[in-house]
């Protein structure tokens, strides 16, 4: 049902500008939901340049949520082009960091506002968890932009103490000043999440954005920039083109006048990505895949390291990129550990994601439960052994059984590539080789996370300085924070989103060399 919705000035708490379009809505969640479904340039959204659409799909029930604009390499141009003129000669360009701060400080208070309806989209567009959208998909959302809104008037250069030309004296300082247009591409897993967490430091760096999200998940994407128009942010500084990854992602990636593009996805994409950045030198930064290692050794808190583990690999459906790709775990407690792992998996609940007790959602669309079964098959097919799950849940929607192998010899496929899926890898090693194992560990082109269980603090420090990932974690999993860099090493890209780091890769330096 598509119905116009009209925004008014003023309404709702902080907002201050209005924005008309067609909204559709639907009831679901015991909440009326309204959001857009197209195209979004120059704060106005709009049908795509040639009129065609493409469906966005519940993988919860299979069925089409709406209908979706499909922006052209002609959209990507306007895009471009609205958000090249707000960054040259809009008022963004020339507003005080302060009030960019503020704009931003009330973009978080609107999102928190919508919270309940962003997770709503999320967990129907994506089959995340409600419980767990919330929390983390939209609640890190908000922190994301709250912590990038207070960067925004702290961003400074140096100065640096050159040789003076004599008898005259010389200063060098440096400003630190915007790219210009970005260009952000971003993967269905945490859809809000990592629009956020590239868009809040891009924008709190002074730029001006034209983002394409995945595109099997992009309704939230769509909502935000309703509320970025409602937050008063002027027109051509937030431009969102949903579309295809080889057409708009594409055009994003050649285009002369992106001067930065941040890409979240998947390591052959990001491949093809920073060949097309090469055209103009673009700026890049490419978080991709991992195979994280996961090390248990048997002095560890046996409790913390199960209960770690499950959340390290199942936690969003394993739709995680730094899920625990693969565990290592000593054989002294291998078999209890198995045994403990199977009776948690065994308690998790699978079903509607909307539903306040379910643990497990369905997978984000078809394409990929095929690919997480036939990982499964070849697992098997390879000798590994499966402990539990390997299947396709007995329920309609696009559930898959929890699973766990056991048996998992190094030179498997199911030991070296990612699943991106609720697949628990599980391989043996001994206490006396532990540097063995951290051989293993390391022989992978991956690098984003890692993770180490002992109670020995020199066990666990030796693992984390000798282990080549970007994120460790010590007796924990998946503790991820807005003020601490996040990103890969190897072929899981490089440049980090979050943290003070994350500007960085949306600022240039310029330095000014004064004689007097
Ligand atoms: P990809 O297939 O790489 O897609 C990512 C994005 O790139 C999508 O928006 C996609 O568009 C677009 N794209 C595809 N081809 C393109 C091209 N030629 N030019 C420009 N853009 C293009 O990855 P995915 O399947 O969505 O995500 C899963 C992967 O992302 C996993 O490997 C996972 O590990 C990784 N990931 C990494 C991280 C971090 S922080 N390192 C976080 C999340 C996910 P479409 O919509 O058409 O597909």
């Amino acid at each position: 049902e598509f119905v116009r919705a009209v925004i008014l000035k003023g309404r709702g708490g902080d907002a201050v500008a209005e924005i008309e379009y067609d909204a559709v809505k639907i009831h679901a969640n015991d909440m009326d939901l309204s959001f857009p479904n197209q195209i979004f340039i120059n704060n106005k959204f709009m049908d795509s340049s040639d009129g065609n659409t493409f469906e966005t799909i519940d993988p919860t029930t299979e069925k089409v949520i709406t209908k979706v604009s499909k922006a052209t390499k002609k959209d990507v141009d306007k895009a471009v082009e609205a958000a090249r003129k707000a960054f040259e000669e809009g008022e963004w360009g020339k507003m005080n960091a302060r009030d960019r701060g503020q704009l931003m400080y009330r973009l978080a208070d609107l999102m928190d506002q919508h919270k309940e309806e962003l997770a709503t989209l999320e967990s129907m567009d994506s089959g995340a968890v409600y419980t767990l959208a919330l929390k983390t998909h939209i609640g890190m959302s908000v922190d994301t932009f709250r912590y990038f809104a207070g960067w925004c008037d702290k961003i400074q250069g140096t100065t640096i103490p050159i040789n003076n030309a004599r008898p005259n004296k010389n200063l060098t300082y440096t400003k630190r000043e915007p790219i210009g247009v970005c260009g952000i591409i971003t993967p269905w897993n945490y859809p809000l999440m990592m629009l956020a967490w590239k868009m809040a430091a891009c924008l709190a760096a002074g730029n001006t954005v034209v983002l394409k999200p995945a595109q099997v998940t992009p309704l939230t994407s769509l909502k935000f920039c309703e509320l970025a128009a409602k937050a008063g942010f002027p027109p051509g500084v937030v431009n969102v083109v949903p579309g295809s990854g080889s057409v708009c992602g594409q055009a994003i990636a050649d285009h002369p006048k992106v001067r930065k593009l941040g890409f979240t996805g998947s390591t052959p994409i990001g491949k093809t990505i920073m060949e097309s950045c090469a055209s103009n030198i673009k700026k890049v930064s490419l978080e991709l895949g991992g195979k994280s290692p996961l090390m248990i050794f048997s002095d560890c808190d046996m409790d913390k390291a199960v209960r770690n583990a499950c959340s390290g690999v199942f936690f969003n459906k394993g739709e995680n990129c730094i899920a625990a790709g693969r565990l290592f775990v000593e054989e002294k407690i291998h078999d209890e550990f198995v045994e403990r792992v199977v009776a948690e998996v065994k308690k998790m609940k699978i079903g509607n994601p909307l539903n306040r007790d379910t643990d497990h959602g369905p997978q984000n669309h078809k394409a990929h439960l095929d690919k997480l079964l036939e990982y499964c098959d070849i697992g098997v097919q390879e000798g590994a052994t499966l402990v539990y799950g390997g299947k396709r849940a007995d329920m309609p929607g696009l559930f898959m059984e929890p699973t766990i192998f056991t048996d998992v010899e190094d030179h498997m496929m199911v030991a070296q590539e990612e699943s991106f899926g609720p697949i628990m890898i599980i391989s043996k090693f001994r206490e006396s080789e532990m540097d063995d194992m951290l051989k293993r560990a390391n022989n992978t082109e991956f690098g984003l996370a890692s993770g180490v269980f002992s109670n020995d603090i020199n066990k666990a420090l030796y693992v984390a300085d000798n282990i080549q990932a970007g994120t460790v974690f010590v007796n924990t999993y998946n503790k991820t924070d807005v003020a601490a860099p996040f990103g890969g090493f190897k072929q899981s890209g490089f440049g980090k989103d979050l943290g003070q780091e994350a500007l960085n890769e949306y600022l240039k330096t310029k330095a000014v060399t004064v004689e007097y």
